[in-house]
């Protein structure tokens, strides 16, 4: 029996008449693995958005750095050779400088003062200047307060980090608020990171528990101290080259797929800062988890005269005025 109609025309015939709905596959990347709190958080944002598209756009993740450092992934979103990325702000600020004032060290009194800050007219302000750029930041989702680890000794304060090499993320204004601790700053892609703490390449460096967690760093680093010295934010950006094309109607939808992926990504940080310490003292590191923080806060004031110069003393009162 003769085939009437080739397969490949009756699928092209039923996609034309909107039979079948057509997908676009979206690329998301992001830094740490896929059971971690950006894994949580993305993998919410991508179901969400299927659902709310009507399965017209689907993502495929691309955990560990698969597509590079957050600095590659977020030039690649910019240029629209990489769709979505779920990044911490540390690079951000070499797109758009103006997003910098939220590393600034102890700026942030706790979760629910940084959280305030970001989903309201501050961080909202934030996101016009990054899509500016070419950034669509569809929501503030979250890497948490950042602590200290490293191989040579317990830091219980400020003095006992005198002299390490560390570490930092390519942050200026990180590099410039970790010199007053008497750290001797060095920047690196993440992806580098494990390797250069298991070569002793550098002495430590800090983070967030959820990605301490899921960088297994308690295999190359002795110390921890919660330290506590930055919030880190993250954000789920999609490029331009995608956003431009969505109907209104789908850019409310993914829009609102990121706000659901950033709660559940924020609650996978705070389950990891209230379950992680336990387990990396299991895996054992040691914990100073009483640090003097009052000699970080000493140490750093100065740097904040700069900070006030760079970003406008007003603008840092008001993040810290957010109650
Ligand atoms: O966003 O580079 C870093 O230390 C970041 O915190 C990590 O990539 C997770």
């Amino acid at each position: 029996m003769k085939q009437l109609i080739k397969p490949i025309a009756l699928a092209a015939i039923l996609a034309a008449s909107g039979a079948v709905q057509a997908q676009t596959v979206l690329k998301i990347g992001y830094a740490t693995s896929a059971t971690s709190h950006y894994g949580v958080g993305s993998t919410v944002f991508c179901e969400e958005m299927e659902k709310g598209t009507q399965g017209r756009y689907k993502c495929q993740q691309f955990p560990n750095s698969a597509l590079g450092g957050e600095r590659e992934q977020i030039e690649a979103v910019q240029l629209g050779t990489q769709d979505i990325v779920n990044t911490s702000t540390g690079p951000l600020g070499n797109f758009v400088p103006e997003v910098k004032i939220v590393d600034i060290p102890f700026l942030f009194r706790d979760y629910d003062h940084a959280r305030k800050v970001m989903d309201g007219p501050i961080g909202q302000d934030l996101q016009k200047k990054m899509e500016a750029k070419g950034l669509i930041n569809l929501a503030w989702t979250e890497n948490g307060f950042r602590h200290m680890t490293n191989s040579k000794r317990a830091i219980n304060q400020a003095t006992d980090a005198n002299g390490l090499k560390m570490r930092t993320m390519e942050n200026k204004v990180h590099m410039d608020g970790y010199k007053t601790f008497g750290i001797l700053p060095t920047p690196m892609a993440f992806p580098e990171l494990f390797t250069a703490l298991q070569q002793g390449t550098v002495d430590g460096q800090e983070n967030p528990i959820p990605v301490i967690l899921a960088s297994k760093f308690s295999q190359v680093q002795k110390h921890l101290s919660l330290t506590g010295h930055v919030y880190s934010p993250a954000a789920l950006i999609l490029s331009p080259a995608v956003w431009s094309k969505l109907s209104a109607a789908d850019k409310a939808a993914f829009t609102d797929a990121a706000k659901k992926g950033a709660a559940a990504q924020r609650k996978k940080v705070n389950d990891d800062e209230n379950n992680g310490i336990a387990q990396l003292k299991s895996e054992g590191m040691q914990v100073v988890e009483k640090v003097d923080g009052e000699s970080f806060r000493k140490a750093v004031a100065p740097a904040y005269a700069a900070f006030a110069k760079e970003f406008g003393a007003d603008k840092i009162a008001a993040i810290q005025a957010v109650k």
